[in-house]
């Protein structure tokens, strides 16, 4: 199983964040609540993560990750972003099934049913062309995106607490994926180089990326006015599809977020983003509030209607 045992944070071994238990609790909680249609991904042919990301890096991953110990750690000064995100025996064996797990939710979608909810982990969206970060190696929403947009024009509004860093750059010259994302401010928060208002997309891309950076410390009611803004760019863009990354670390008690959103508000943004009308893949970001990630997940899932 991919669970490093600690990230390294200005030079200081702290504990890992992301944890197996958090999809785990998020599974058991809707179990008990009744969810019964949970099911196991199919496994996809590796092209599609060829069509994101650069074969070396792939390959890099699968070499370094492959031939470590079961108890082995690497921090890796390659295809990397930052310090936090260690390459273990399972990492490579756990990204692709993370890929298989969002491939599978974007086959559904494609198949005509209006929501999937694909609990992938590890997380995706800090993951670019040939670097790994942010507890990311393989860019899931990404990938399910570009699979989907063989179809019709896919929106990816990014929820999770931090800029969605890989995925805003690797649609950023594309017109037909529009990004959208609500996140905290780079100047304070995580990836830190990317996420600001100015950045609009290039060549045909220009126009088709959009950020709204929030100041730390925000509550649920701005919060919600700026996903009606985000909302509305996603309506005018009129997409075939809608995946939304989804990260529960906005939650006031996140151990490493910084917003003031309460539990009862997810519901709210599921209701607002469901006016939409599209059919939509939620693909599991981040979200480290280990103990509530259930109660939200079933609080946004009430939400969709
Ligand atoms: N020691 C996602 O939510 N910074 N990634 C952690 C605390 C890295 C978050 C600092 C944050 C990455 C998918
Ligand atoms: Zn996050």
């Amino acid at each position: 199983m991919h669970n490093p045992p600690y990230e390294i944070y200005d030079g200081v071994y702290e504990s890992y964040a992301e944890k197996p238990e958090r999809i785990e609790s998020i599974v058991n909680y809707l179990r008990e609540k009744g969810f019964e249609k949970l099911y196991s991904p199919e496994n996809f042919s590796i092209d599609y993560i060829y069509n994101i990301h650069h074969k070396e890096y792939i390959r890099f991953l699968q070499r370094r990750s492959n031939s470590l110990k079961e108890d082995e750690v690497l921090y890796p000064s390659y295809c990397i972003m930052d310090t936090y995100t260690p390459i273990v025996a399972k990492t490579y064996d756990a990204a692709i099934s993370s890929v298989d797990v969002a491939l599978s939710g974007a086959k559904y979608i494609k198949n005509g049913e209006q929501l999937a909810y694909s609990l992938c982990r590890p997380p995706g969206h800090h993951a670019d062309y040939k670097t790994m970060g942010g507890y990311c190696y393989f860019n899931n929403a990404a990938i399910a995106a570009n699979f989907l947009s063989k179809y019709g024009k896919v929106a990816i509004l990014d929820i999770d607490f931090h800029h969605g860093n890989g995925t805003q750059n690797i649609f950023y010259e594309r017109s037909d994926v529009l990004y959208v994302s609500i996140h905290a401010d780079p100047k304070f928060k995580f990836p830190y180089s990317s996420g600001f208002e100015n950045e609009k997309g290039k060549g045909e891309g220009l126009g088709y990326n959009k950020n709204y950076p929030l100041p730390l410390g925000i509550e649920n009611g701005e919060y919600i006015r700026t996903l009606r803004m985000a909302i509305k760019d996603v309506e005018k863009f009129s997409p075939k599809f809608l995946i939304i990354s989804l990260g529960f670390d906005t939650y006031e008690k996140d151990p490493i977020g910084g917003f003031r959103l309460t539990i009862p508000i997810y519901r709210t943004i599921a209701k607002d983003i469901s006016s939409l009308k599209l059919p939509t893949l939620i693909i599991q970001e981040g979200g480290y509030a280990v103990n509530a990630l259930g109660k939200i997940a079933y609080e946004f899932l009430q939400g969709i209607s």
